[in-house]
């Protein structure tokens, strides 16, 4: 236990050791310190069991960036109240009714004065549609460019008289340009030359929960499933509403509710009831339900002998399923699908193509308007192909052949969501299909929940490779977005890190993971930066010092634990099954492809995976002039050396000089340093943000600070045993032995798959 002294803690020694003098009382002196004495040592103890956020006020973080506090400054407030303070949204639908009541809640937080008034009086009009083009055409607006889901936010003039209008050509577009405007509030910015339009660039904007239906989530580390399939249907917990919210207020429009390791259960009527419930309570924030499905289900829970895609019967299995669906969800979004992949069935059981399982159940879909999001997230130790290489091989000769209502969901790296990886081959190799981007939220590879991880700058960084698929400039936003191809549908999918705890994703910074993404989804040209720092301003303070502190750490904390598990292009070096804690010594599972070994091939001569022409040729899979300069050390970006090389210990790394084997120590010695240096910074923002926040961040990174040193000590003494290299003293002496932490096992560590 670290005993921390915060700031009201110290105020209250002070207060209480100053007691006689408020009090005025006629004590003896040595006597009354005595007590005071035992006072202060009992109140540092209650405060260090956790007590003390009781004392205190505590912000427990369930508003997440929604939290509408009340504007102090009084210029700001003179004016928001004048333009926002009376309102008016046009239509009654139940989408313009959520975007009243948001208004409604959090205008009178935020300014306390909150009025739906007639449309005259009003000073902020909300309209969508028909009103929204006759409001225009009266304050000469082009609502035009508010395509789709898209808004426009602006002040206008008109005889003198200014309004803020928000209009829209759907309703959802309005609740989004009401979100927006209430953004831009939270964020304490002027209204007087506001003018804003934003469309998304992304169709589908989806939440992938791995949740299963006894609300275990795989891969989840901030408690139980959301979903309470055994209260459902009657049972609605005012937390699905607060889901869509938040959801909404960065636009994601879909949510796939359960794992993709999929229970056949999911459709059958005992649960469909359920789905439905909460597709009704989604819908009027503009957010489709999906699911994952099982693709043997016509066997499993339709009593068919077989799931083979090409079977009449199947197929009319599941267009009676769908049909089903449909009858109660009639905005049913469609399937997401885990196929051959790891243990799940799928059309390759019956000698089918991926293309085939998908087009059956888009073949299914299309009459009602639904997709299906297959995922390329394949790879089978059976192939005796590379496992970086197997999806692109599988997928790419299916390219055009997919139905028009199929997207290929691939994930961001060629293997699985490692803390840093060179984006899929796929991206820009399959020009007929479109492409969605499947980005893990989730803590499973990057520290659980304890770690302190902004991912905007992973996200931006795999957003803005260049594929150079149509020459300089193809990057992955623009294949993901439809624009290089020309697609029109395309998509995002967030791997949820969202759970029962109290601040939803089990720490509080992590919950930037979730926004960012819908932010990102959005729009992929999103720079990480800003949007961390909207985060910060809604979220944890509006302070400027604090803002630029906390931004700061965000924006470094991604490469931070890029060195403290992976650095320089490692990868898949976790502990076994639950991935937690460094495992690069596992080589005994059952596939060799689940092995750390496999990945890192440490050896006498060197480290690292030759993907390189002279290797596996991973490389071929990519375009040039990436494959040329990525199958040459010296041209190949540092951070993903040893993805694609295996190089001698001696090696010389350009960027510090060093030796191989002394840039690897001096990494993992850096990312522990980066680690406490965060710590120290957290350390100072004490009394800057609320006391619990505060507090819960600082024992996370109590946590992240062991673990920090385990990943280094772990990684540094078992690959010395090939280097047969000093560890340069000058940067550290490990705490542990190799021994001891190899015996370390955690047979109960969250999340499990
Ligand atoms: C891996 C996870 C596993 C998932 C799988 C997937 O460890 O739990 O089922 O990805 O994406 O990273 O299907």
């Amino acid at each position: 236990m670290r005993l921390t002294l915060g700031f009201h803690e110290i105020r209250l020694v002070i207060l209480l050791l100053r007691m006689p003098y408020f009090c005025r009382i006629n004590i003896r002196v040595k006597y009354f310190k005595d007590v005071m004495k035992y006072l202060i040592v009992f109140f540092l103890l209650v405060s260090q069991c956790g007590f003390a956020s009781n004392l205190f006020h505590g912000e427990d973080g369930y508003r997440l960036w929604l939290k509408y506090d009340a504007i102090q400054q009084s210029e700001l407030l003179k004016s928001y109240t004048e333009l926002l303070g009376n309102y008016h949204v046009y239509g009654d639908s139940d989408t313009m009714q959520v975007a009243r009541e948001e208004l409604q809640f959090a205008l009178g937080n935020m300014i306390n004065r909150s009025r739906h008034v007639g449309a005259d009086e009003a000073t902020l009009l909300v309209a969508s549609g028909e009103n929204a083009t006759q409001l225009a055409e009266r304050y000469s607006v082009n609502i035009g460019r508010a395509e789709g889901e898209g808004y426009i936010v602006k002040q206008v003039t008109n005889n003198n008289e200014t309004k803020i209008v928000v209009l829209a050509n759907t309703d959802a577009g309005a609740l989004y340009g009401v979100f927006r405007l209430l953004k831009e509030v939270q964020l304490h910015k002027p209204l007087h030359a506001l003018n804003i339009i934003s469309a998304p660039k992304i169709s589908l904007r989806v939440l992938n929960h791995w949740d299963d239906l006894d609300r275990h989530v795989e891969r989840g580390y901030a408690g139980q499933s959301i979903w309470d399939w055994h209260k459902l249907p009657e049972y609605r917990y005012q937390r699905y509403v607060d889901y869509a919210r938040a959801n909404a207020s960065v636009g994601i429009n879909g949510t796939v509710l359960n794992n993709v390791n999929a229970d056949p259960l999911i459709l059958t009527p005992h649960y469909l009831e359920k789905v439905k419930v909460l597709a009704d309570l989604f819908r009027p924030y503009g957010i489709r339900v999906y699911l994952s499905v099982k693709f043997s289900s016509p066997q499993l829970i339709g009593n068919l002998s077989t799931s083979d895609p090409i079977d009449p019967e199947v197929q009319q299995w599941w267009k009676d399923k769908v049909a089903e669906i449909y009858a109660d969800i009639p905005d049913f979004g469609g399937f997401l699908v885990k196929a051959n992949s790891e243990g799940q069935p799928g059309p390759g059981d019956f000698g089918r193509t991926h293309a085939q399982g998908a087009n059956m159940l888009a073949k299914a879909l299309a009459p009602f308007g639904g997709n299906v999001m297959w995922r390329a997230f394949v790879y089978a130790n059976e192939k005796g192909e590379e496992r970086s290489k197997q999806a692109y091989s599988e997928f790419t000769p299916l390219d055009g052949k997919f139905d028009e209502n199929v997207l290929v969901q691939v994930k961001n790296g060629p293997i699985d969501f490692q803390p840093r990886e060179p984006f899929s081959p796929l991206f820009g190799a399959m020009p007929e299909t479109p492409l969605m981007m499947e980005f893990q939220i989730t803590m499973e590879y990057l520290g659980f929940s304890t770690h302190f991880v902004y991912l905007g700058p992973m996200y931006e960084e795999v957003l803005q490779s260049d594929t150079y698929a149509k020459g300089e400039g193809s990057t992955v936003a623009k294949v993901i977005d439809g624009e290089l191809f020309d697609h029109r549908i395309s998509g995002m999918a967030g791997v949820s890190n969202i759970g029962t705890d109290r601040n939803w994703t089990g720490h509080i910074i992590l919950q930037s993971n979730w926004y960012v993404f819908g932010r990102m989804a959005w729009d992929p040209e999103s720079k990480a930066s800003e949007v961390a720092e909207d985060w910060v301003r809604m979220t944890l303070s509006n302070e400027k010092s604090a803002v630029a502190a906390i931004t700061n750490m965000m924006m470094t904390s991604h490469q931070t634990v890029v060195d403290v598990m992976t650095p320089l292009g490692l990868h898949h070096i976790m502990g076994a099954g639950h991935h937690y804690g460094p495992g690069p010594w596992v080589d005994s599972l059952g596939r060799d492809d689940w092995n750390s070994t496999y990945y890192h091939r440490a050896a006498k001569d060197g480290i690292g995976f030759d993907r390189t022409p002279e290797g596996v040729n991973a490389t071929e899979q990519y375009f040039s002039p990436l494959k040329e300069l990525w199958s040459n050390p010296q041209s190949t970006p540092e951070k993903y050396l040893l993805w694609f090389h295996h190089l001698p210990w001696d090696f010389e790394v350009e960027s510090s000089g060093r030796p191989l084997w002394d840039e690897l120590v001096y990494r993992y010695f850096q990312g522990a340093e980066q680690v406490s240096e965060m710590a120290a910074k957290w350390d100072d923002l004490e009394g800057q943000i609320d006391p619990l926040q505060f507090r819960q961040v600082q024992m996370a990174l109590d946590i992240q600070e062991k673990e920090a040193i385990w990943w280094r000590d772990a990684c540094v003494l078992y690959f010395q045993q090939f280097s047969e290299r000093p560890i340069p003293a000058k940067w550290f002496t490990p705490k542990h032995s190799l021994a001891e932490l190899k015996a370390r096992s955690f047979p109960h560590a969250p999340g499990q798959g």
